[in-house]
């Protein structure tokens, strides 16, 4: 099976073609990061540009999500596959009010990957649940947003970490298709990533800056 019917695959929704694809292609030797970014990603901006043209409803792209997901898991060993040993303490969260967790669940996967120990708070998570993260020890909080609507939430929680005095003891990353560098200066968060290697490389410069 090769990439295209794995991008297939991931739009007709279908979990168990996609293990089988996924499975078949790294014993191909096809990298894990080629799969992840020209079949699995790739595939979900098409289901994107599909509910954006009216064509998908949520349960398709929810369907989509759960069989690009499956495929994920196979890619997990190989993805976080590092010498690096552990660097630091990273809690990372969708924000509150949105459920999207694949491109979160990414970025988590790979800053394990990349040897730091991540606290994941899942999604719709509150400003005060990341100000615990915070004074739990986190060294970086990581914020992840996907709509629009949602991404100004990451606000709230930079002022809750101002409020409960935490702020200058952590740095913030935030990242999500609808955030930018200019937002992330905007709010007053430390630094944005487009993508999660983006976000292993920042988080690494924030452990050291
Ligand atoms: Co939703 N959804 N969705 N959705 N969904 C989008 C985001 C949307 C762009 C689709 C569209 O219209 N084209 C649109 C948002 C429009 C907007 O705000 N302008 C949208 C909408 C409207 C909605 C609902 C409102 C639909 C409805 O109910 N009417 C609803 C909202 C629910 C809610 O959150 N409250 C909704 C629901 C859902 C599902 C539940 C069905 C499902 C999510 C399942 C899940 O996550 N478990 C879903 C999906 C799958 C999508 C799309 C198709 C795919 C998202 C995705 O997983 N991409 C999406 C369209 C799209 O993005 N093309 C869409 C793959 C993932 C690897 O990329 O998450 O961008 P991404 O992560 C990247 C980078 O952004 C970055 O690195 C990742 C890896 O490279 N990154 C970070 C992410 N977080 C980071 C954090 C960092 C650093 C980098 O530092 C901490």
């Amino acid at each position: 099976m090769d990439l295209n019917q794995i991008y297939a695959s991931v739009i007709d929704g279908d979990a168990p073609q996609v293990q089988e694809g996924v499975k078949e292609a790294l014993a191909q030797g096809t990298a894990a990061d080629v799969i992840l970014n020209q079949a699995l990603i790739s595939a979900m901006n098409e289901v994107g540009q599909r509910f954006e043209d009216g064509e998908f409803f949520v349960p398709e792209m929810l369907i989509s999500a759960r069989a690009m997901q499956a495929g994920l898991a196979l890619l997990k060993p190989q993805l976080a596959e590092s010498g690096i040993q552990a660097a630091g303490k990273v809690a990372i969260g969708t924000v509150k009010g949105d459920l999207h967790d694949i491109g979160k669940n990414l970025v988590a996967m790979m800053l394990e990957g990349a040897g730091f120990e991540v606290q994941d708070l899942g999604v719709d998570v509150s400003p005060e649940t990341f100000v615990k993260a915070a004074q739990d020890g986190a060294q970086v909080i990581g914020m992840s947003a996907l709509l629009t609507t949602t991404m100004n939430n990451m606000s709230a929680v930079l002022i809750a970490l101002q409020a409960s005095g935490y702020r200058d003891q952590v740095k913030v990353i935030i990242g999500g298709a609808p955030v930018t560098n200019e937002f992330a200066q905007k709010i007053g968060a430390d630094a944005y990533a487009a993508d999660a290697s983006g976000a292993v490389r920042v988080v690494h410069s924030l452990m050291t800056s």
